[in-house]
């Protein structure tokens, strides 16, 4: 499946990502995700980075979030 601005859950993961975009550059960095989960342990980290950065640079851009997030249903 594929979301988009007219799936209702698309404005909901757009602001959820935003507030954990710390400084708004449209990427959300290691840094930024254990500032905004401060008790994820740095593997679950290095898990998720596994399974999120399909680019592997190293940070997770909005497409990439709603990836991870895109459930099958
Ligand atoms: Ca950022
Ligand atoms: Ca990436």
């Amino acid at each position: 499946m594929s979301a988009g601005p007219a799936d209702p859950r698309w404005a909901q993961l757009k602001k959820q990502f935003e507030s954990m975009d710390g400084d708004g550059d449209g990427y959300i960095t290691d840094a930024e995700f254990s500032e905004h989960f401060p008790g994820l342990p740095a593997e679950a980290l290095a898990a998720l980075d596994r399974e999120a950065d399909a680019d592997g640079d190293g940070r997770l851009s909005f497409e990439e979030f709603i990836r991870l997030t895109a459930t099958d249903d």
